[in-house]
């Protein structure tokens, strides 16, 4: 890849500038990149930093690829072909500018709750991510936007337990003696945790992977739980019947430190291993010796992350799993507890940052996860203005078809911040070229451990490409908007993120700069509920919850099956009969990195994984074309036959772009705008479809970006 050697300002030493990985993971790596003449031309893990232990993922170990890719949008542009053509034409960024505020004033003088914001954690740092552009919209009085997509069902089913998203230690995981890691694909999504799990169980712990599908780490696993899709509630209510039976209990945690026991009792008494075992479709002696071996294998850790959540009862699920280390006091033991996320710790003060107190009362709220519906249903006002940065979601966001329908309205305007021509630029009538990690400055929090973090900008921004920070400010000049947080520079917008708390004891935005992380103020054997201390609002884990209860929630924790499954959609089922999930893959994240070239080769095409007897009962042989459909829309992929599905599952792994799949669509052309039970999140994984042959020929071939861009 040859570097834009013209772009980059000349700097004859070579540095080392430390930064943090952007993306939506929880590793928030330590990067170092070497630099040289200007010119990125390495980068590494620190070694320094314990998390990251300098090591990168395949992935990110290939950013200078996709930072240097001669893909990059350079230079603002207007659309000059029909809406998702993806045909532009070169501008000045004042001619940018000029017509965005023009537009914008335009909306805003008869209603701005017609422009909407739509942004995600594209990069996860406190400033490129959300600052100046939440207090751009606030100010304008924009729509606000209910950021779901991803942890929304299970943050808040957590919640109702524990009090916030609070848990374990990552870097404790190497002592526990037993791990389970539910929903969750570390080797893939979170491969610093792995190392820490490999490391556990090289000193003796036995691990257990609760994953519908033989996943990179659950084959590794001693042992593979593959219960079906959104039937984790049922399964923490059976662990919990054996557990209260064969009285594997902490009474003392539970007595100091829970609230609802008897209720919890009662309700469990109803979920005896057979009755759970039919729900699951697993033995009911798995759930028996799974109990046993969580009740008595100490210190106990549950590693469990968003992917069992993204179905109908994800929320309840989440609150009824964060029950178990409460009832055998697993929390005791830094190395014992649960990990979903670790980011309610840190302190954030999100209301200075993002100038909460400037949205105007009354504004309206549009849920990201039915954007499809918001674009073409939506009245009062409709969306007549929206604003994509840091997400892609006509790629990412369920059912598709609705998605692209609403990007493709002619009468919306369209304004799209991106690092490359994603399928969501397509839709753009300005597209806007964005700085990434290596050419802008940030601080970042995590969600998988505890250390704040610095990104040092290492190079100067490729072509004319500008921070999102950047963009606001100047957006906020043309609007007229004169209120001197407007000015406040990328440095004083982190420093603002800083609240004054004494976890935050010590830190600041110039000892970070200086030392590239610093340590949460918390102990180095951090256990955050050894003694209680939930920050729910008895104080305890709350077995029992009165919020549910006052919301008409059942109180008491409880099985929520999924909307689409052969037990509760019967008719549906007989259409549709397998269950789909389309989780993620490792060589890219989300849908960045799905245009870099090494990687796609890595993945080689879209692909889903049948169980041999249905693939037999469909005539579909290994590497056969075919069409995985619903009444919402269809795919076309490259069948593989293999044992990791249990049959009547198929799994795609990863978003490829749409316009990269042989027959334009992926995955999300069949996925639903359904929502959870708790937090309003997609349904991703709560899916039936069908799958047939189709005609390769008919298909059209990938073109991959490098050659065709
Ligand atoms: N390489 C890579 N890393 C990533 C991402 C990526 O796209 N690629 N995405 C990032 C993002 S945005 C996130 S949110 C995180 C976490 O993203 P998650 O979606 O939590 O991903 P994984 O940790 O891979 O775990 C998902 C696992 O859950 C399983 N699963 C699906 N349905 C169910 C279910 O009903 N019950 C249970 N028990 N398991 C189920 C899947 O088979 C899969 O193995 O990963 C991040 N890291
Ligand atoms: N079927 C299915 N769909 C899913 C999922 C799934 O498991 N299955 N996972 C869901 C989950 S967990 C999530 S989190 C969402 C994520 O979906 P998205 O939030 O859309 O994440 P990405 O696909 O990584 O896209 C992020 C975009 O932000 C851009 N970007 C990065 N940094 C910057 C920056 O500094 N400035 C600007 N302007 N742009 C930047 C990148 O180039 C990239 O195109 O997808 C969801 N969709
Ligand atoms: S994507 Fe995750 S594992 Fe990879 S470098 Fe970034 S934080 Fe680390
Ligand atoms: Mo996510």
């Amino acid at each position: 890849m040859s570097p834009d050697s013209p772009n980059v300002h000349v700097d004859s030493e070579r540095r080392a500038v430390r930064g943090a990985c952007p993306h939506d993971c929880p590793d928030t790596c330590a990067l170092v990149t070497t630099v040289e003449n200007g010119v990125a031309i390495r980068i590494q893990g620190a070694a320094g930093h314990a998390p990251t232990n300098g090591v990168l993922c395949t992935k990110v170990a290939k950013y200078l690829d996709r930072t240097y890719s001669p893909d990059r949008l350079r230079y603002p542009q207007k659309r000059v072909g029909r809406k998702g053509e993806g045909r532009f034409e070169r501008i000045g960024w004042d001619e940018a500018l000029d017509t965005i505020a023009a537009k914008l004033k335009a909306i805003a003088a008869d209603d701005p709750q017609a422009i909407l914001p739509y942004s995600y954690a594209g990069t996860m740092g406190q400033v490129q991510g959300s600052s100046m552009d939440r207090r751009f919209f606030h100010k304008l009085g924009a729509s606000l936007l209910d950021r779901t997509i991803c942890s929304m069902a299970g943050k808040v089913g957590l919640s109702y337990t524990l009090g916030a998203s609070l848990g374990m230690d990552m870097e404790r995981f190497v002592d526990s003696k037993l791990i389970l890691l539910w929903g969750t694909n570390p080797v893939t999504s979170s491969v610093h945790l792995w190392g820490r799990v490999v490391e556990a169980r090289r000193r003796g712990a036995k691990v257990i992977a609760i994953d519908p599908y033989r996943s990179l780490s659950a084959a590794k696993c001693d042992q593979h739980i593959a219960l079906l899709p959104g039937t984790d509630g049922a399964l923490a209510l059976g662990l919990m019947h054996v557990l209260i039976a064969e009285d594997l209990l902490d009474r003392d945690y539970i007595e100091r430190y829970t609230l609802g026991f008897d209720g919890l009792a009662t309700r469990v008494a109803e979920y005896a291993p057979e009755r759970v075992a039919a729900i699951c479709g697993i033995d009911a002696a798995t759930i028996v010796a799974l109990a046993r071996e969580y009740g008595t294998i100490k210190p106990a850790a549950i590693r469990v992350n968003y992917g069992m959540q993204r179905t109908a009862g994800g929320g309840m699920a989440m609150r009824t799993i964060a029950c178990l280390p409460a009832l055998t006091g697993a929390w005791r033991d830094s190395a014992g507890g649960l990990l979903l996320s670790s980011g309610g710790t840190y302190p954030i003060a999100r209301a200075a940052l993002e100038r909460t107190d400037l949205i105007p009362a009354g504004t309206r709220t549009i849920n990201m996860s039915t954007i499809g519906d918001a674009l073409t249903t939506m009245t009062e006002p409709p969306i007549k203005a929206i604003v994509v940065y840091n997400t892609n979601p006509v790629a990412v966001a369920p059912e598709s078809e609705k998605v692209i329908a609403g990007f493709a309205r002619e009468d919306l305007f369209t304004v799209v911040l991106e690092h490359f021509q994603t399928d969501t630029a397509d839709y753009a009538d300005i597209l806007l070229p964005a700085t990434t990690q290596l050419e802008h400055f940030d601080i970042h929090a995590s969600y998988g451990h505890l250390y704040w973090m610095i990104n040092n900008p290492a190079i100067a921004p490729l072509g004319e490409a500008k921070p999102n920070s950047e963009v606001f400010r100047q957006l906020a000049v043309r609007m007229g908007f004169d209120d001197p947080c407007f000015r406040d520079s990328d440095e004083a917008l982190a420093q603002s993120a800083l609240a004054a708390h004494p976890d935050n004891a010590g830190i600041s935005v110039e000892a970070l700069k200086e030392q590239g992380w610093q340590r949460l103020a918390v102990p180095e054997s951090y256990a955050p509920f050894a003694q209680g201390n939930f920050p729910t609002p008895s104080g305890k884990c709350e077995f029992f919850s009165m919020r549910l209860q006052k919301l008409g929630f059942d109180p008491l924790p409880a099985y929520h099956p999924p909307r689409e499954s052969a037990a509760t959609a019967p008719a549906l089922a007989r259409r549709y009969p397998l269950a789909f999930i389309s989780p993620p893959t490792r060589n890219f994240l989300n849908s960045s990195f799905g245009n870099v070239a090494v990687l796609q080769a890595l993945e080689t095409a879209q692909r889903v994984e049948l169980h041999p007897d249905d693939a037999a009962a469909r005539g579909i042989a290994d590497g056969d074309a075919v069409r995985v459909h619903n009444d919402r829309g269809e795919f076309t992929a490259t069948a593989r036959i293999t044992g990791n599905v249990r049959p009547g599952l198929c799994v795609a792994l990863g978003i490829w772009w749409h316009k990269d799949t042989a027959g334009g669509r992926n995955i999300n052309a069949v996925t639903s705008q359904a929502l959870t039970d708790f937090g309003a999140g997609p349904t991703f994984y709560d899916c039936l479809v069908e799958v047939g042959k189709c005609d390769a020929a008919a298909v059209r071939q990938p073109s991959l970006h490098d050659e065709t861009r």
